[in-house]
């Protein structure tokens, strides 16, 4: 593989983000009862539910979500700075993940924790990457788009295959402590998503708290907000000019790059990889 990658249990994490003293932070470290997780494959929604959940935990006060940027405020457990951050945060602390369920720390399965799951369409997920890569100066040139795809489905991609984390989670037996989203979902109904979240965690919150709420989470207004949409982040490590983080925003981008062969294919090998298991993929709906 590649220089820029170190491999964790068979997983691919940019060099530029993990090293072993952070990895090894993540295998030990001491989840709080009132923690609440942010789960995702890369690509599928984490940015956004970086600022959905801060914004309802604190009761619709949108200050930290205006003045902290989204790593801080919600740190990425696996990532080099999150000791820094997490050191000596009150609770309740957000907490951000790309492993797989079987990899998390043993606090996480003995502690109450809640945890929040979102998934997107594997076919979005790959047009969302692709682009990234292009961008991201710490990930490898994605190749074409048909090189892509081959590396995707054989997870030599960020944190392995799409159908083995989503097998990991969905298998992942914690009870009422998991709530499983979709990126499909939240562009359908922003509000509707964000009001299940609330009572998910133990929020009562107003209708004109959760209007503001979405509102504050619509694509538009994060492209806007300094502090979620990467433009932080020095040129020399995200090329703006080649690709934005917060790029379209929405469901079905993969129509636009998928030929109907490629697309075939895809959807032939996740459907094979996924044979067995409880998941419902998002085209057999
Ligand atoms: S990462 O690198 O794993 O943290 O990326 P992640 O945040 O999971 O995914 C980035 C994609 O999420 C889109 N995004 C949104 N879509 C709709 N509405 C809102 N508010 C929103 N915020 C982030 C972002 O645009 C990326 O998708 P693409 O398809 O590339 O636009």
């Amino acid at each position: 593989m590649d220089g820029k990658y170190l491999t964790y249990h068979g997983l691919l994490c940019p060099k530029e983000t993990h090293c072993a003293d952070s990895l090894k932070y993540f295998e030990e470290f001491q989840c709080r009862d009132d923690d609440v997780f942010i789960i995702t494959y890369p690509k599928s929604g984490t940015t956004w539910m970086q600022e959905i959940v801060p914004s309802l935990l604190s009761g619709g006060d949108l200050t930290a979500v205006t003045t902290l940027p989204n790593w801080d405020r919600v740190p990425w457990l696996e990532e080099k700075r999150a000791a820094l951050y997490l050191k000596q945060r009150p609770s309740p602390r957000i907490i951000v993940s790309h492993m797989p369920f079987h990899l998390m720390p043993p606090s996480f399965l003995s502690s109450k924790v809640k945890a929040i799951y979102v998934t997107r369409d594997p076919r979005d997920v790959l047009v969302s990457s692709f682009y990234f890569h292009q961008m991201a100066s710490f990930l490898d040139d994605p190749g074409t788009f048909d090189e892509f795809i081959e590396k995707f489905l054989n997870g030599e991609v960020l944190f392995g295959k799409w159908t083995d984390h989503m097998k990991s989670w969905q298998k992942a037996d914690i009870g009422n402590k998991i709530m499983y989203v979709t990126y499909e979902a939240m562009i359908k109904d922003l509000k509707g998503v964000i009001g299940s979240l609330s009572r998910f965690l133990d929020q009562d919150l107003s209708d004109e708290v959760l209007e503001a709420v979405a509102k504050h989470c619509s694509f538009n207004s994060m492209k806007t907000n300094t502090m979620s949409n990467y433009s932080l982040v020095p040129q020399q490590f995200m090329d703006t000019s080649k690709s934005s983080f917060l790029r379209k925003g929405i469901a079905g981008d993969w129509k636009n790059h998928f030929s109907p062969e490629q697309e075939a294919k895809f959807r032939a090998v996740i459907e094979e990889e996924m044979e067995g298991s409880d998941v419902k993929l998002c085209w057999s709906e």
